[in-house]
């Protein structure tokens, strides 16, 4: 993952539960000396190592952890990309064009990045269905980014997630429910 996504979850650590606990998190789960620089990978495993023990000091479940950073990751990359962000006059244009733009885009700012696949239908002018799949089993971070673009255009939005990679299915399937 790249180190945007570290820098991220910093954001919304220090600004949770302060700088002490993101340096005590950094001395569990990581490198002596590392610094998350955006364009730069690190390994999957340590940012699981991080959001595992961020939900360990908060006493939630990481599910809880990953969608509450999702949330705030958006925020954190549509300010951090607005040429990409404020291409979209509506969630309902983003949402579709997460493969198509936005995926897209990040591929020409980023060498090779490791990307989810997320094709969107749209059932009806209140509920578009979404078919994540990725070997990184980011979904509850999907729902979260989800529920932070929502936030963005300040819509009402409930997902159901009645099939899940986690579960053994080849791909989740979230519906997304607008008001
Ligand atoms: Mn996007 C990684 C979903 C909007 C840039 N994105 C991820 C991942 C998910 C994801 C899930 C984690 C990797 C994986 O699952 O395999 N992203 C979304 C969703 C939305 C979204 C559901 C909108 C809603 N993403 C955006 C926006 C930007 C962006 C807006 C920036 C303009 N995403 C990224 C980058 C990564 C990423 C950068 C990290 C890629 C890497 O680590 O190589
Ligand atoms: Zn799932």
């Amino acid at each position: 993952m790249r180190g945007v996504i570290f820098r991220g979850l910093e954001e919304l650590v220090v600004e949770a539960i302060g700088m002490q606990a993101w340096d005590e998190l950094l001395e569990a789960h990581a490198p002596e000396g590392r610094v998350y620089v955006s364009p730069t990978s690190y390994p999957d495993a340590e940012l699981f190592a991080l959001a595992q023990g961020v939900a360990d000091k908060l006493n939630k479940p990481l599910t809880d952890v990953l969608a509450i950073f999702g949330q705030s990751l958006f925020g954190f990359l549509a300010e951090k990309h607005k040429g990409i962000s404020s291409k979209f006059a509506s969630f309902e244009e983003l949402v579709l064009s997460i493969d198509s733009v936005i995926h897209m885009e990040v591929k020409k700012l980023y060498d090779e990045p490791n990307l989810p696949s997320i094709a969107a239908i749209v059932k009806d002018d209140k509920t578009i269905v979404l078919e994540y799949c990725s070997n990184r089993k980011l979904c509850f971070c999907a729902e979260g980014l989800l529920y932070g673009a929502a936030q963005f255009y300040s819509r009402k939005l409930k997902i159901e997630h009645p099939q899940c990679m986690h579960s053994g299915a080849k791909h989740c399937v979230l519906i997304l429910h607008l008001d």
